[in-house]
């Protein structure tokens, strides 16, 4: 209440906070901002909070996301290296991560970033208790199930980004390659969010029709190396744009806010995401996250999907769990 305005004649107290969508994003390097400013346009949440480490940094994109008001729905911008300030979310995303060094193994990068994933996720599950949360850090699966060990939390409100992007850019060259839309172009990329990533070809379809037994009833020769290649481009991709640009962002930004309309809006869509595989797919030997099509509404995973896949698909997909399991086991969780 200010001078400007005389307030009606109103007994109704004020809205309760919880009736507020209150996503928080933790990390504002180019892909926590690319993420936050995508869903800041998009209208997804009431209040976006910032967290990072560098205080500055911190208090420098706030500021100049919050000048834009002007031209956005209204939300409430708040950041803080204090975890406080993501209190009562209803998202938190996660894109902290320390950048790898010259020469660094993976594994040297994955036990840097666990130790930052020690100090962020503790703080962050105790101020939103209720939460989903959202792991974008890479290696995106491990560092999922050490963000499902460190919160407590219980299955269903963990996941990583994983292969949602791979998945995206999938569509694109295939969409690219018959020149049609992406979003009539149905194709998943699952496992491990990276090199051993499998690319379910039997199960693509474009506007419907499945694309591979189209092709073979309608005896159209289509090349395996083309699809091949397809797949090695979608690995190569975020190499390639890194090596362009120093980092990716754009496209991981739609994709988790993506997500988070998925989830928030309890939209009931199937995603690529990283979750809990043990069980699915004869994934076996241990709690390995890595990406499988899953349901997501509004309490985060909801099913893991029976999508086709070949026996050829599925031991490439073990594999992968392999790959993780193995990283996974010299974490000492
Ligand atoms: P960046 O631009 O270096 O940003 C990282 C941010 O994390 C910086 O602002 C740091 O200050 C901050 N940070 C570091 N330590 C902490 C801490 N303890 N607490 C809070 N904040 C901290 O990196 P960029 O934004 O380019 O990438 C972030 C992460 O996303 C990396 O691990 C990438 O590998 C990963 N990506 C994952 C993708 C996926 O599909 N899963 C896609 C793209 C990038």
């Amino acid at each position: 209440t200010s001078a400007f305005f005389k307030p009606i004649h109103n007994s109704d107290p004020p809205l309760p906070s919880n009736r507020r969508t209150k996503v928080s994003v933790v990390g504002v390097g180019n892909v926590g901002m690319a993420i936050a400013q995508t869903i800041l346009t998009q209208d997804l949440a009431d209040e976006i909070a910032l967290v990072d480490a560098k205080p500055d940094k911190l208090r420098g994109e706030m500021l100049d996301l919050q000048h834009a008001a002007a031209f956005l729905p209204r939300t409430k911008i708040t950041a803080s290296v204090d975890y406080e300030v993501t209190a009562g979310s209803d998202l938190c995303i996660v894109t902290a991560g320390a950048r790898q060094n010259p020469g660094e193994s993976r594994l040297n990068l994955l036990q840097r970033n666990v130790a930052l994933f020690r100090h962020i996720i503790p703080p962050l599950a105790k101020a939103s208790p209720d939460s989903i949360l959202i792991i974008v850090s890479n290696p995106v699966d491990v560092l999922t199930y050490v963000a499902w060990k460190l919160s407590g939390f219980p299955v269903n409100r963990v996941l990583g980004s994983g292969t949602n992007l791979d998945s995206s850019r999938f569509r694109f060259l295939i969409a690219d390659h018959l020149d049609v839309n992406a979003q009539d172009v149905q194709a998943f990329i699952v496992g491990e969010h990276g090199d051993s990533s499998v690319a379910l070809w039997s199960s693509i379809s474009v506007g419907g029709i499945p694309v591979l037994s189209f092709l073979e009833k309608n005896q159209i020769a289509y090349e395996k190396q083309t699809l091949e290649d397809i797949h090695q481009a979608v690995v190569g991709s975020a190499y390639e744009v890194i090596g362009l640009k120093g980092y990716t962002s754009w496209a991981i930004g739609y994709s988790v806010a993506n997500l988070a309309r998925t989830i928030l809006r309890d939209q009931r869509k199937i995603h690529p995401v990283t979750v809990l595989a043990r069980g699915f797919y004869g994934v076996d030997g241990g709690d390995v996250f890595l990406s499988l099509p899953a349901l997501l509404g509004r309490n985060g995973v909801v099913a893991v999907t029976n999508v086709h896949m070949t026996d050829e698909e599925a031991e490439k997909l073990q594999k992968s769990a392999k790959t993780i399991l193995e990283m996974q086991s010299q974490l000492g969780l």
